[in-house]
């Protein structure tokens, strides 16, 4: 029989309030019940936006604007038929990537994600070239041009990938975060999923593993409202991210995804709980895809108007514009940077165009063959 409202209230008020006394017994034995699960977003508020100099906040800029660029470009490259399979885009969520990652020491703390990962290996200094020749499958890619958009990875600047299998990153973001703690070197795990990827059931296995374990691991959703054509408020029975580490003990944040500084400030102090020995923390970054799921997604489940009020109000890229402007930089100088990213991306471009394809050999080459 169905539930109904009405039978769940019938049952006695106190019955859920009442511990065991064998809970109870065990609780004694605990070290003390100090979880709260906004204790990290208290201190994150208390300064919300981090206060860049001119030269830090005109780099988030650069390596925003060139995610974007290259972005726009992988997307014409696309439509020419230079890239086939998948292509998922990162555009509207460069602050995510670029905040978090200035806030990480690249090649020492690791980072995986989903398939949405050109951002997060440009906001780690991956040679833009290597990227775009694997997104057009040459032999310079950086993964041999076997990969392709979803499946890349720089184990010099400790970037883990690249993976098509939604949440799949979650649990391997552990095993990167066991490796730093068990290895001692100091290091952390950014573990970087989506709204969708959210509702998997391995996330929350990971989280009790994370937690118990205690492991130097930032789990990172990237909410930007939509999993394919399934909006938030569709799929979600809790819209708000942030506190769905609660029943692990994870203590959560609730970020604006399309503000540098604030994402950047919020990364801070997540780094230092886990730095700290703290254990994981779950971080909720509020952000927009301005683009469909994929190349191949007709978008018919948002209205024009939705996508267009999100770009005039919040772009992450124009907010940080006026931050500089305010401070004085001149449009010039702004124009100036663009020109040059714009000059990088068509070297990059360029670059893959004319790389060869790989060699049949390299069928062979880092692939499991053989009797097994
Ligand atoms: C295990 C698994 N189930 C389903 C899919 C198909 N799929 C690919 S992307 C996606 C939506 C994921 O959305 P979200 O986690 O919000 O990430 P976003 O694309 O918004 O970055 C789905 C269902 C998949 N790749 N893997
Ligand atoms: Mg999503």
């Amino acid at each position: 029989m169905a539930r109904t409202p009405s039978s769940r209230s019938s049952k006695p008020k106190s019955a859920g309030t009442r511990k065991s006394p064998a809970k109870s017994a065990a609780k004694q034995a605990d070290s003390g019940d100090n979880f709260e699960l906004r204790s990290l977003q208290e201190a994150f508020e208390k300064d919300r936006r981090y206060k860049a100099d001119t030269e830090e906040l005109l780099g988030f800029y650069e390596k925003m604007l060139l995610i974007r660029r290259f972005e726009e470009k992988a997307g014409q490259l696309y439509g020419l038929g230079l890239i086939g399979g998948f292509c998922h885009l990162y555009i509207g969520q460069e602050a995510v990537a670029v905040g978090i990652q200035s806030a990480l020491e690249e090649g020492k703390d690791s980072v995986i994600t989903g398939y949405r990962d050109h951002g997060h290996m440009l906001a780690y200094g991956i040679d833009p070239k290597s990227i775009m020749a694997e997104l057009t499958g040459r032999e310079a890619g950086i993964s041999r041009g076997k990969g392709g958009s979803m499946h890349m990875f720089s184990t010099e600047k400790a970037f883990y990938g690249g993976h098509g299998i939604v949440g799949a990153q979650v649990p391997l973001g552990a095993g990167l975060a066991l490796a730093h703690q068990y290895r001692e070197d100091g290091g952390l795990c950014a573990a970087y999923f989506g709204d969708g990827a959210a509702n998997q059931g391995q996330v929350y296995e990971t989280f009790n593993m994370a937690s118990l374990w205690n492991l130097p691991i930032i789990f990172v959703v990237e909410n930007n409202q939509y999993a394919m054509g399934t909006s938030v408020k569709r799929s979600s029975a809790e819209t708000e991210f942030y506190r769905r580490g609660t029943a692990f003990r994870i203590p959560g944040m609730d970020v604006n995804g399309m503000d540098v500084l604030e994402v950047h400030q919020a990364a801070k102090v997540a780094v230092d709980h886990v730095r700290g020995g703290n254990g994981p923390v779950l971080m909720e970054l509020n952000t927009y895809r301005y683009r469909g799921h994929s190349m191949s997604d007709p978008a018919k489940y948002r209205t024009r108007e939705e996508v267009q009020g999100v770009r005039e109000k919040s772009d992450p890229i124009e907010h940080a514009k006026a931050d500089l402007q305010n401070m004085g930089v001149e449009e010039d100088k702004l124009k100036e940077i663009d020109k040059a990213i714009r000059a990088k991306v068509n070297e990059a471009a360029d670059f893959a165009e004319k790389s060869p394809e790989p060699e049949p050999a390299e069928l062979y080459t880092d692939v499991l063959v053989g009797d097994y």
